[in-house]
């Protein structure tokens, strides 16, 4: 069975976030079509949240390289006003941990046993940031034995340096994720 995994769509990382992805809202309507299909198909979808403590080692105010974004319980950290949020989604929180950085929604979750007890076998992906959390995802996805597609229109990168999404869409590609 297929599931949806919707990754950090969170005003941070939105256009007027702390650690805004260029075009981060662009997503949100190819993202919006495939939840609902999901829905209507009654297949399962997971929202993902960067959620981290206020001291989290990822802040450049602790030594890390990105500034402060998606605290827990801030305005930042809410999922953008217009994704559409299904009664039935799974929401998982990752990066909880003040002294451990987490890309992938996997990392620390038991996302991936609660996916294979209910015969998930295949992820279709999209959301935010392509060379982070959405690359970090994909790719624990695919070592822990799921297919992965991800929809090519309704991912951005961050783009700290210039080329790393096209990197990280290279990079998923050689390792075997389907871009659809
Ligand atoms: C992310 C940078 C820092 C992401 C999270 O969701 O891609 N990027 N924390
Ligand atoms: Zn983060």
């Amino acid at each position: 069975m297929k599931a949806l995994i919707v990754v950090d769509v969170q005003n941070d990382f939105c256009p007027g976030g702390a650690l805004a992805v260029p075009e981060g809202d662009k997503i949100i309507d190819p993202i919006n079509k495939l939840i609902k299909q999901f829905e209507a198909d009654e297949l399962p979808i997971v929202f993902t949240r960067d959620w981290h403590p206020k001291n989290h080692i990822s802040f450049k105010s602790n030594g890390g390289i990105w500034p402060e974004h998606c605290v827990a319980g801030t305005v930042g950290a809410e999922f953008h006003k217009d994704i559409y949020f299904p009664s039935v989604a799974i929401l998982v929180s990752k990066a909880t941990e003040y002294d451990k950085e987490a890309y992938s929604g996997f990392q620390g979750t038991g996302l991936a046993s609660w996916l294979r007890q209910i015969d998930v076998d295949e992820v279709i992906v999209g959301g935010l940031a392509t060379d982070y959390c959405v690359k970090n995802t994909v790719l624990d996805a695919l070592k822990l034995g799921f297919k992965v597609s991800i929809v090519s229109e309704a991912i951005r990168a961050v783009n700290l340096n210039k080329n790393d999404g096209e990197l990280a869409i290279n990079e998923m590609k050689q390792k075997g994720v389907k871009f659809i």
